[in-house]
């Protein structure tokens, strides 16, 4: 027997910043009713899937900061998206920035949930590697401000049995570490859901800048096939307040394979029918961990390492 699931990978085109939550949310509730007319069980979303991308300019109004984050998922800006996976049967994954108190106090947090076709929360993440800097950097085009105005997530990286199967997330840069998806593979991932605001060009270093999408792949298609999971990556898009994104929203089977991929910058709906079942070859075969993986034998780790710039 197969498990079968038809999950559809959302990609948005820009947001602008001007551009209410009512109507982000209303394009994100048309892809979700054009999933459920392609038969998707399930919606992913991309990273802040809200607002434009914010960490790409600096905010000085602790006010006008907080406005960007949400209170409550289910909440006022979101309901309505939930309400309609509910009427559909269609679940969904959805990045947004998260305003949570911890412990008695206020957190930000990068974050993103999963929602059965019931409307109801299964699981929810908040990102952990926060790429970027805390003081802005006049002399670039474009700010990455996420470790200013995101706490690192403190959710770990968790699995849900969902769907059929064993679901995991992560959010944008955590996609480039082997150890989120390991970890998550450790625990049972065959399914892997993760939204990215990847702009086309880093200017700290713009000789990579022809390598971005290699490198988007890579990260992605190395973590699916050494894990033996499925991988959704769901991008934002095209040219969004001056930034242009990369795109390439994509779905890679068990075998490292990219099975779909966007071709457009805007917002596009890909879909394709995974069976979780293929996950098996790869587990149970040379990613067998607990037959294959030899941690005992790796040597003793006795400091973590900085990298030293050259020079
Ligand atoms: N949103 C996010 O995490 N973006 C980062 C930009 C890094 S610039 C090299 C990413 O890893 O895609």
């Amino acid at each position: 027997m197969t498990r079968q699931l038809t999950i559809g990978a959302a990609q948005s085109g820009p947001i602008p910043r001007d551009q209410s939550r009512a109507d982000a949310l209303e394009r994100l509730i048309v892809m979700l009713r054009e999933g459920h007319q392609r038969g998707c069980d399930l919606v992913v979303f991309t990273e802040c899937a809200l607002t434009a991308f914010f960490p790409h300019w600096l905010i000085e109004d602790p006010a006008e900061l907080d406005s960007y984050f949400e209170t409550a998922v289910p909440g006022p800006d979101t309901q309505a998206l939930f309400d309609e996976a509910r009427r559909l049967g269609v679940g969904f994954h959805l990045g947004f920035a998260e305003l949570a108190e911890v412990d008695g106090e206020v957190r930000h947090f990068n974050s993103s949930i999963l929602v059965g076709p019931d409307g109801v929360e299964i699981g929810r993440f908040r990102k952990i590697h926060l790429p970027g800097y805390s003081e802005p950097r006049p002399d670039h085009p474009f700010q990455n401000l996420e470790k200013r105005y995101f706490d690192v997530g403190d959710l770990g990286f968790d699995t849900w049995r969902a769907f059929g199967g064993t679901v995991g997330m992560c959010i944008c840069n955590d996609r480039r570490w082997p150890e989120t998806y390991r970890v998550l593979g450790l625990r049972g991932a065959e399914l892997i859901l993760l939204g990215y605001n990847t702009p086309s060009n880093n200017p700290d270093y713009p000789e990579m800048n022809p390598l971005v999408p290699f490198h988007n792949r890579l990260s992605m298609q190395s973590g699916a096939y050494q894990n033996g999971a499925w991988v959704v990556g769901v991008a934002k898009a095209g040219e969004e307040e001056g930034v242009m994104q990369l795109g390439q929203t994509m779905i890679i089977a068990p075998s490292g394979e990219i099975v779909a991929q966007a071709t457009t910058l805007q917002d596009e709906l890909i879909v394709h029918t995974c069976d979780l079942d293929a996950t098996r070859p790869y587990k149970e075969g040379i990613f067998h961990f607990g037959k294959n993986r030899r941690v005992e034998h790796y040597g003793p780790i006795t400091s973590q390492t900085e990298a030293e710039p050259p020079g």
